[in-house]
């Protein structure tokens, strides 16, 4: 009976769209302006009431859709690259602040960090020398071999040892980089007499 209902709600909505699209198609072409509109509306709205009434008589067969609000262990701020515009370097350093968003859960720290581009990935440092904290400034270096002239993405993560690793951890932050060829003055002379 349920999946007979469900059917029944899933045509209706099928064929609501179909003519709905029919009815547009009339309105585009300036046939029947002012009526195909207002039988667009109410057709809609009765459809709407009938698939409404058709799918809540069904509590036992219950689908929901989960936003999923993506929130990251360790947020990473005060991003920079250097040099940034690239200005023809081969590799760019990558320096930012990551701290743990849980910092009352006892022994949070931040445990690892992570940049990468479209060409490459490095594992970053803890400028202090040790990951052992709430927050460190971390550093890595990116190649830029392969990366044509243009604005690309870095994209930045670190793990906290309290963290929801494994399930969507870890959740990258981007950075945008400008790839630059080498702006040469001399050379520029040159080509320009
Ligand atoms: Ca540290």
């Amino acid at each position: 009976m349920a999946k007979a209902r469900n059917k029944l709600a899933n045509l209706l909505a099928r064929t609501g769209s179909l003519i709905f699209k029919a009815l547009s198609r009339f309105e585009d072409r300036g046939f029947l302006k002012g009526a195909s509109h207002f039988l667009k509306l109410s057709l809609l709205g009765g459809l709407i009431t009938l698939i409404g009434a058709i799918s809540a008589q069904e509590p036992e067969e219950f689908a929901t859709c989960y936003e999923i609000a993506i929130v990251p262990d360790v947020y990473i701020t005060e991003i920079e690259a250097d040099p940034n515009p690239t200005d023809g370097a081969d590799s760019v350093t990558v320096r930012a602040k990551a701290t743990v968003r849980d910092a009352l859960t006892e022994g949070n720290i931040v445990t690892e960090a992570f940049c990468k581009t479209y060409v490459d990935s490095s594992a970053m440092i803890a400028l202090d020398g040790a990951f052992d904290e709430l927050d460190e400034f971390i550093e890595g270096r990116l190649s830029l071999e392969g990366l044509a002239p243009g604005t690309t993405w870095v994209w930045l993560a670190a793990t906290a040892s309290k963290g929801v690793e494994g399930v969507f951890a870890p959740v990258y932050e981007a950075f945008t980089l400008h790839v630059t060829e080498k702006s040469d003055s001399t050379e520029k002379d040159t080509t320009d007499r």
